[in-house]
């Protein structure tokens, strides 16, 4: 990840600005189709040869990973999704109260559907809203904006196919702002990417711009592994998906079917550890590179990490990137929690860095 932020020239600016007046647009910020395969297959090639091997999460989220994910969000014990839409039921009226009439960012936005509770309490207290869904995936984005179109048609959409961090830049020019981080996804990120996260996050909003966040909350072991091994094995499915991905895009030749997908609640580190374990030895080819790594029998690889949180240690550490929590939500068993922040501070400096 690079350590600075992508400045934007004036003329792409000028032309997000236009578009902020139009709707059901979609404005692609990533490079070329041949950049894209570039950056899967560099970053494939890195995260494989590292110890321990490891893939980047981004890359799970292709059209397939992305119906796969949506499909995950509907299983019985995926208690994330339905727990925080409950929340979001109940309190979209109150956060809209305390939030004004922002315009709503979406980070991540998937498919949108827990959005639909904000956008009706955003839409009841005026005659329109302007909503910004950012995802890497188009095909997600493109459903979204047309979900939402549909069922709410006084909602103007402007959609971002880009990564967050991308999209960062952009936020200004939308202030004032509510951004929505959902679904936990922020538990993706290890310790110097949630840094870097909410540094670039905290410098790209206004003061007194909002930040919804949505935390998975330290429970009890068994629970939240069965919510990563769900007993239809759609989540399964989904950690195979990528290495399907890998075949297509850069002619990897991996047999799907010697890829076991574990994942394992670490205690100490309060973290799901997700690996694809090998069940035969494997050699995965990265085309673009004219490269290969060799897996041996029972390797495993990491394809993501989804940590668990508590308020008592997280909430002082938003405090510290400028971050002040305005309201907490959670649900009765206190399994999720919503978070409404407000940039009210400064981010620490970034020491010895070049940025
Ligand atoms: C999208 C990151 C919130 O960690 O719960 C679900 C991803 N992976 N099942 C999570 C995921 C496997 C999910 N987040």
């Amino acid at each position: 990840m690079p350590a600075t932020l992508p400045s934007y020239p004036w003329p792409v600016r000028k032309s997000f600005r236009k578009a902020l007046n139009r709707s059901g647009l979609i404005i692609r910020q990533h490079s070329t189709e041949a950049d894209q395969l570039i950056d899967f297959a560099s970053a494939t090639a890195a995260g494989l040869s590292s110890m321990p091997r490891r893939l980047q999460c981004r890359f799970l989220y292709d059209a397939r990973g992305s119906e796969l994910f949506d499909l995950i969000t509907r299983q019985p014990e995926y208690y994330l999704t339905r727990t925080e839409a409950e929340i979001l039921a109940t309190k979209a009226r109150l956060i809209r109260k305390i939030c004004g009439a922002t315009t709503l960012a979406e980070l991540g936005s998937g498919n949108s559907t827990k959005t639909d509770y904000l956008l009706r309490a955003w839409l009841a207290q005026a005659q329109s809203v302007r909503y910004v869904p950012v995802d890497v995936s188009e095909a997600a984005l493109r459903e979204a904006s047309r979900n939402i179109t549909v069922s709410h048609p006084a909602t103007q959409v402007l959609g971002i196919n880009s990564d967050y961090r991308s999209a960062f830049p952009l936020l200004r020019e939308i202030s004032p702002v509510t951004v929505l981080f959902l679904g936990s996804s922020i538990g993706n990120f290890a310790g110097d990417e949630m840094s870097l996260f909410l540094r670039d996050l905290a410098l790209s909003l206004c003061l007194d711009d909002f930040f919804l966040l949505g935390i998975d909350l330290v429970k009890e072991r068994h629970t939240i592994e069965a919510a990563y091994n769900d007993a239809a094995g759609i989540t399964q499915e989904f950690t195979r998906n990528l290495f399907i991905r890998m075949n297509r895009e850069l002619g990897s030749s991996i047999d799907p079917s010697a890829v076991q997908h574990v994942a394992v609640y670490n205690e100490a580190k309060e973290q799901v550890d997700i690996c694809a374990r090998f069940s035969q030895r494997q050699a995965i080819h990265i085309a673009p590179l004219g490269q290969h790594v060799i897996i041996d029998e029972g390797e495993a690889i990491n394809t993501e990490i989804s940590r668990k949180f508590r308020l008592g240690t997280f909430l002082p550490f938003l405090e510290g990137y400028g971050f002040t929590a305005e309201e907490i939500f959670t649900d009765e068993r206190s399994w999720f929690a919503l978070l409404l922040l407000r940039r009210n501070g400064f981010p620490p400096a970034v020491s010895g860095g070049t940025s």
